[in-house]
């Protein structure tokens, strides 16, 4: 259902384990997008698929995506319902930064602008700087403009390729 309450959310997806009884990281991906549409959260779009090398400390490839959402939740409920849909899919938090995810839902522009709570802020403080996130993300929402810099996703990514810093 679309009108005045309905807020759209930018969100990252990614895996770098294997899930039993569902499959490789690409499979996961899939598989979480469904879980977002059986828990009622509109997949207004959503990115294709890519692989890509791990920023950090685990040895494992990434799968990653990126979708937008339609819902009436505010943010501290998307994101409660987006930790059930990790926990699900066997996420476990071992206090490791970084480690190993069976599946990682970021949410990381929404269409109110910034916010900042107990444990969530949007934008998600470090996507401007990832290829994986940016890229997908610009597929689906190009225009989209982030409410800190100003700039649409579009411009971020190709600012990330070019190796252009940002301004302070
Ligand atoms: N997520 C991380 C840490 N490193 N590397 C890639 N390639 N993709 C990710 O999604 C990713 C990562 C923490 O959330
Ligand atoms: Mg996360
Ligand atoms: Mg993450």
């Amino acid at each position: 259902m679309r009108g005045r309450l309905t807020r759209r959310y930018l969100i990252g997806l990614g895996s770098n384990m294997r899930v039993p009884g569902i499959g490789g990281p690409r499979q996961v991906l899939v598989a979480a997008l469904a879980a977002l549409d059986a828990q009622g959260l509109e997949v207004a779009a959503a990115s294709r698929i890519i692989d890509s090398a791990p920023l950090g400390p685990s040895r494992r490839r990434y799968a990653n995506g990126a979708a937008v959402l339609e819902t009436r939740l505010d943010p501290p409920a998307l994101l409660a319902g987006l930790q059930a849909i990790e926990r699900a899919f066997g996420r476990r938090r071992r206090g490791r930064r970084w480690g190993a995810r069976p599946l990682d839902l970021d949410i990381l522009l929404w269409s109110g602008g910034i916010w900042a709570g107990e444990g969530l802020t949007i934008p998600h403080p470090a996507f401007r700087a990832r290829d994986f996130v940016l890229g997908p993300a610009a597929a689906i929402a190009g225009g989209w403009r982030d409410p800190v810099t100003r700039r649409t996703l579009r411009q971020l990514a190709a600012r990330l390729i070019v190796g252009s810093p940002l301004p302070r």
